[in-house]
């Protein structure tokens, strides 16, 4: 009996672990993204995704070759 209850706790846990996992891979929260955390991301930090990496050229409003939080903001 005691076994079955592991066996059960074991199943909802990895299950869990799952969900987590995909919830992460699902976000891309400027945080995120911001590899070396200077509060903007540079062309290269973008195409860790790739909508955001086509997207990069027309949300860099003010052309630096970065995008700050505000211009990222307006993906999506
Ligand atoms: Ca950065
Ligand atoms: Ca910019």
């Amino acid at each position: 009996m005691s076994r079955y209850i592991a066996l059960v706790a074991m199943a909802g846990l990895s299950v869990l672990g799952f969900a987590g996992a995909a919830a992460a891979a699902a976000s891309a929260s400027f945080e995120s993204l911001d590899k070396n955390s200077d509060g903007k991301l540079s062309l290269d930090e973008a195409s860790a995704n790739d909508k955001l990496f086509v997207a990069f050229k027309s949300l860099d409003t003010d052309k630096d070759g970065t995008l700050s939080k505000a211009e990222f903001a307006a993906w999506k």
